[in-house]
Parts: C-alpha cells; sequence; structure tokens
C-alpha cells in the first residue's frame, strides 16, 4: 500500500528540485488510483476521445497529449490531487477555459496530467456592502459578469473570450482586456485568493479586507503566475459601479501615430473613458475579408481608434466635443444603442479570429512606452514584410495602455527568427515582450532577452519555495 499523506514542506526541500522517486509510467497509475479515490472514477478521464480537447488551445498551435484529465470539484480534491502527485512524481497542468494564448494550458511532454478547474464554479452572493463577490476559480468571465449585473453591480474585466475564460485562468495569466485603462488588470480585481501551493499546502485569504499589510501578498504572487506556483480554487473580487450610459466611437486617422496621440488626448480629458483600443489600418481590412463587409467608416484609412465612454450621465456629448478638438477631420461611426455599440466593437474583437482564418498564427502580445508604439509597428512592419515576403502581419490592441499585438501568419510557426525580430525590437524601445497573455512556453526562451539574470534567478527561487517538486506546470514559463 502507498502511504502518501500531506507531507509539510520542509527547509531542505529548497536545495532539491525535480520529482519524487515514483515517476514515470508507475507513477501515473499510482497517481491515477490516488485520484480516482479523491474525486470519483468518472472525473477522470483517460479516453483519448474525452482527453484530446484538453490537450490543444484556442489558437490549434500548442497541442500534446496527456495520460488523463481530473476534474476535482473541491479545494480539498485539489489539495488530495496536489499531494498525490509529489507523492508519485507526477507533473500537474492547471486548466481554465483552455483560451489561454502562450500555451501555458496545454500538456506538452505526454507525461503531464491535465488539471481542469471549471467544475470549481461556485458564485457566492454579492457582498452589496463591500462591493464583493467570492468565486470558484471555474466561474467563467461571462458568468461572473451577469452575477454582478443581477445586483446592480458590475466586474471590471472584458475580454473578447468571456464565454470560456475562467476566474482561476484570468488570475493565473493576469489577464488585461479592453478596460485596463480605467480598471486595470485582474491583479486589480483580486482582493484575496484561495489557492493549494505546490507543497499541498491550501493558503486561504478571502475575508475581502481591502488593506491588508500583514506579510507577503500571496494571492498578488499568484498572480500572473501562470499555473506554476499554486492553482487558485477560489477568489475574492472586487466589484464596479454599473455604468448604464455607454458610448462607442470607431475613429478612422491617418496613422498609428494618430491614434496614440488621440487616445492619449481621450484618456486625459475624458473623465469616463474605459477602452482605447487601435487597429492598424490593413489590419482592419483582413477583419473585412473575414466579416465579408466593408469598414463601417473610412474604408482607407491607416489606423482605426476605437473609444469607448461609460458612466451614469450620457458620455456622447463629452466625448464628440474631445474629438472634435482634437481630430476636427477623423471620420467617425458612433453606436449609442446596444446593438450598434456591439457592431463596432466586432471589427476590434473579430481581429484573432481573422488571423486564425489564414493559418496558424505566431502571436505576439507586447508593452511599449506610448513614445515608442507607431515607431514599433512600422519597423516590425518593415522588417517582418523584408524576411517573410507573402507573411501577413496584423497590428492591433489596447493603446490606451500601451499593449500592442502582432499576430504574424504565413511563416513556420516555429520560425524563431520571426520572434527574434519583434521581440529584439521590443526591448530595444524599452518595452516588455508580454504585456497581458503572459510567457507559457511561447516565450519562456526569451525570458531572458527582457529579464536580468538577478530577476529570474529570483523567480526560480520563490518557485522552488512554493513547489519544491516542481510538479506544478513545469514546461512553462522558466526556461
Ligand atoms: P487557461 O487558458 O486554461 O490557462 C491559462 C494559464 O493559467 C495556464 O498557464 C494555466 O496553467 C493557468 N491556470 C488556469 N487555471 C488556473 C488555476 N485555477 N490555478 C492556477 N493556474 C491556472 N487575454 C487578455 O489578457 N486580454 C484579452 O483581451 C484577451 N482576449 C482574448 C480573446 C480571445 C478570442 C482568446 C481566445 C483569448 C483572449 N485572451 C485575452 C487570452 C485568455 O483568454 C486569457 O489569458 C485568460 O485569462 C485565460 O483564462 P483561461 O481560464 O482560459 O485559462
Ligand atoms: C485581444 O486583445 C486578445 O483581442 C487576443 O488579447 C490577442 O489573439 C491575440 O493575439
Ligand atoms: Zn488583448
Amino acid at each position: 500500500m502507498w502511504l502518501c499523506g500531506h507531507t509539510p514542506h520542509t527547509d531542505n526541500q529548497l536545495m532539491g528540485w525535480g520529482l519524487p522517486e515514483v515517476s514515470g509510467d508507475a507513477g501515473v497509475d499510482r497517481f491515477l488510483a490516488a485520484a480516482r479515490a479523491a474525486v470519483g472514477e468518472s472525473e477522470v478521464l483517460t479516453d483519448p476521445d474525452l482527453t484530446a480537447g484538453y490537450a490543444v488551445d484556442w489558437t490549434r498551435r500548442w497541442r500534446g497529449s496527456t495520460p488523463a484529465v481530473v476534474r476535482p470539484a473541491t479545494t480539498d480534491q485539489v489539495a488530495a490531487l496536489v499531494d498525490a502527485a509529489r507523492c508519485h512524481g507526477v507533473a500537474l497542468v492547471p486548466q481554465g477555459g483552455n483560451t489561454g494564448l502562450v500555451g501555458g494550458s496545454v500538456p506538452g511532454t505526454g507525461a503531464e496530467v491535465v488539471l481542469s478547474l471549471r467544475r470549481l464554479d461556485e458564485l457566492g452572493p454579492v457582498d452589496a456592502l463591500a462591493g464583493q463577490v467570492t468565486a470558484g476559480a471555474g466561474v467563467t468571465l461571462a458568468a461572473l459578469q451577469a452575477h454582478a449585473a443581477a445586483a446592480g453591480l458590475a466586474f471590471a474585466i472584458d475580454t473578447g473570450a468571456r464565454d470560456s475564460a475562467t476566474v482561476g485562468g484570468m488570475i493565473a495569466t493576469n489577464a488585461g482586456g479592453v478596460h485596463v485603462v480605467r480598471y486595470g488588470p485582474m491583479r486589480a480585481q483580486v482582493v484575496g485568493v484561495e489557492a493549494v501551493l505546490g507543497t499541498g499546502d491550501v493558503v486561504s485569504r478571502l475575508g475581502g479586507l481591502v488593506k491588508d499589510n500583514t506579510g507577503y501578498d500571496l494571492g498578488q504572487l499568484l498572480c500572473g503566475s501562470e499555473g506554476t506556483l499554486g492553482v487558485v480554487t477560489r477568489a475574492r473580487l472586487r466589484l464596479v459601479a454599473d455604468e448604464p450610459q455607454v458610448v462607442v466611437a470607431l475613429l478612422g486617422l491617418p496613422g498609428v501615430g494618430e491614434a496614440v496621440a488621440l487616445a492619449s488626448e481621450l484618456r486625459h480629458e475624458v473623465d469616463q473613458v474605459r477602452a482605447l483600443e487601435v487597429m492598424e489600418g490593413d489590419s482592419l481590412r483582413v477583419v473585412a475579408t473575414f466579416l465579408g463587409g466593408a469598414p463601417p467608416v473610412a474604408a482607407d484609412a491607416g489606423a482605426y481608434l476605437l473609444v469607448e465612454a461609460a458612466g451614469r450621465v450620457d458620455q456622447t456629448a463629452a466625448l464628440a466635443d474631445a474629438i472634435g478638438r482634437h481630430a476636427a477631420l477623423a471620420a467617425a461611426a458612433v453606436g449609442i444603442e446596444r446593438i450598434d455599440r456591439e457592431r463596432l466593437w466586432r471589427w476590434r474583437e473579430a481581429h484573432p479570429e481573422a488571423a486564425a482564418a489564414l493559418g496558424v498564427v505566431l502571436k505576439f502580445d507586447v508593452t511599449l512606452p506610448a513614445a515608442a508604439i507607431a515607431e514599433f509597428c512600422a519597423v516590425a512592419a518593415e522588417r517582418l514584410a523584408a524576411g517573410w515576403p507573402g507573411a501577413t502581419t496584423l497590428f492591433y490592441g489596447h493603446v490606451g495602455d500601451g499593449n500592442i499585438h502582432v499576430n504574424v501568419v504565413g511563416p513556420d510557426p516555429d520560425d524563431n527568427a520571426v520572434d527574434d525580430v519583434v521581440l529584439d525590437l521590443v526591448v530595444g524601445l524599452g518595452g516588455a515582450i508580454s504585456a497581458e497573455h503572459g510567457i507559457g512556453v511561447a516565450k519562456k526562451a526569451w525570458l531572458g532577452c527582457d529579464r536580468s539574470a538577478a530577476e529570474v534567478a529570483a523567480m526560480r527561487a520563490i518557485k522552488h519555495a512554493l513547489d519544491p517538486d516542481g510538479i506544478l506546470n513545469p514546461g512553462v514559463l522558466l526556461p
């Protein structure tokens, strides 16, 4: 009989690194026996027809295989599974909605077990007094948004992946999205986290204290940790005021530089701006082909800026005034009714789908100082066209916070020279190689271009401390 109870974390484990003695097929079999005991036979999937969908990501670029998918429904079950994984030397890949775009949510080697957290989908009552809610890691963004709305409040994050992306995945990637310019990224919404660390220990801070400086903030450490330090099981999240009066404008402008400048003016002059999105002109025209229609404004613009303002009172006049002051000649399409706003947003949100329709996409999610965004787009376009004639490159993103997405279709997805061209340029211009998607598998070879040896060493030390056996998502983030 295997006696593998929870072993508390000891100092000497910090020295070691790697999976315990029992691993390989025998370790997996023993882990699966423990998993069946913990979550029940029906929640341990081993049939390849059932597991295949968990082993390929949304982009279809990142695909692997797995001996099993385990689907716990409680924090205790997650803790039992992490204990069993430590004991039997099995690596776990935490997975939520599987919408991550850097290959971090799918198994690679064929030996990693997928830990699907989607069944942790309990939503607590909205605490109206505090303006907070406790949500399970498997709650989707759309469900959370609807739950907050039913209580007359709102959740600040919004992304095109709302129907599938989960609270746990959004914390693990520190997701951004379209409202960061107003409310900050996911970490700014996280008041507290409950998680099972790689040690098997459960840490829980769900009391909703907005100010709490009692030592290191472990919940914040888990934000952006990509499933490498702990498995998020629940979170205490802040909610924001509902903003029923919404207006959206899509503006055609001469180029990306003008879009950056106008975005900056609008951000400073219109109090209620909550989204500022840029689309390079040719990129929006790729979307036009994909959607089968002409752009709703200035069909030949060099760039487009989508701005959304929202508040308790109508923002249309304030937005029109500011646009008139700074871009009097810009062509604009305006949406006030929900259906019209959604039509305009579709031009922005369809970019990932339009790129995917052309082939396997090499994705970049970079962040730059505002002053460098136009130069980055121009130079990257030039270098990519020179190096890979015939490639299609889309530039779009959350310009209000300096985040540009570059989608390249045509080159071999494993041609690292494309990454070198884009990421060297980003770092040279003072940017960072990931803004909101994380490092995952896709960018881990480039971590050292952006972070110093001392920073990477500190990250490794944290990983060793919280996941001493290296069982949590060992293939991602750290080279
Ligand atoms: P997954 O994809 O399942 O996992 C992502 C990472 O988190 C993996 O490393 C995984 O191991 C880890 N993880 C998942 N759950 C847990 C958990 N409970 N505990 C610990 N680790 C966990 N992202 C943005 O930031 N902004 C956008 O605007 C945006 N738009 C998108 C639009 C589309 C169409 C798509 C497909 C994706 C978009 N994304 C965006 C990317 C993606 O939606 C986010 O990264 C999201 O946060 C991932 O959530 P998920 O539940 O799907 O996580
Ligand atoms: C977006 O902002 C997402 O649309 C996806 O972050 C970006 O697919 C991408 O590259
Ligand atoms: Zn984005």
